[in-house]
């Protein structure tokens, strides 16, 4: 009888382990653990809530940025940059925009677009350590000879020490046929980091500069 009784509780208990909905929340009551709209889940911890991103979640670790270092604490540097053109400095890769032509700003320029060739880079600052997980590449327009043909993605907690953590084959980037086109689509082996680097070390025509469009990075 102990153990009828034993199994009848087993099995009310399950029935009872569901998800409800709460507004857009789904809110799981076995475990009191809450997800949000963005798959953010959320636990009591004593007397502390505790918010803590699914591990399969994958968002765009940069904002939409308005300048090099705005918004903070996201910081954009460059090896070199090819002139003073506001159209032409590095948040443009990571503003989140195109004009028409597929261009990064509102005018003519792109980054990145550096003032040599050789090994030159964009880099991002995150703010605090996050998963990098993924990297998307836009081109800046086609028919460019200095677009991007090779790169190495390098990622580091102190922007001293750095780990590759992408390196490309030749192919994996396309060459432009149309702006805005996707050139490159790419998982990263999930890896913790608070700085990633993109090294141009390539570039699909004889040129003296290096070009990258629009940048995406995901993680979490
Ligand atoms: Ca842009």
């Amino acid at each position: 009888m102990k153990r009828i009784l034993l199994i009848a509780s087993l099995l009310a208990a399950l029935a009872c382990a569901a998800d409800v909905f709460l507004g857009t929340q789904r809110i799981n009551t076995d475990s009191g653990i809450t997800l949000g709209p963005q798959g953010i889940a959320k636990r009591y911890l004593g007397t502390q809530l505790i918010f803590e991103a699914a591990d399969e979640e994958e968002v765009l670790l940069t904002p939409a940025m308005t300048s090099n270092t705005a918004p903070s604490p996201f910081v954009i540097t460059v090896s070199s940059v090819w002139d003073a053109n506001p159209v032409n400095q590095a948040f443009r890769c990571f503003d989140q925009a195109f004009n028409a032509s597929g261009w990064a700003g509102g005018g003519g320029g792109n980054l990145y677009n550096s003032s040599g060739v050789g090994n030159q880079w964009i880099q991002v600052n995150l703010g605090s350590t996050k998963t990098f997980t993924r990297i998307v590449l836009y081109s800046r327009n086609s028919g460019f000879n200095q677009l991007a043909r090779n790169i190495i993605v390098q990622v580091s907690s102190d922007a001293s020490d750095w780990t590759d953590v992408y390196t490309s084959a030749d192919g994996d980037i396309a060459n432009a046929t149309a702006a805005q086109q996707v050139t490159l689509d790419k998982s990263i082996t999930p890896t913790a980091c608070q700085y990633i680097r993109i090294t141009v070390t390539q570039i699909w025509g004889a040129s003296t500069n290096a070009d990258l469009g629009e940048i995406e990075l995901y993680g979490h």
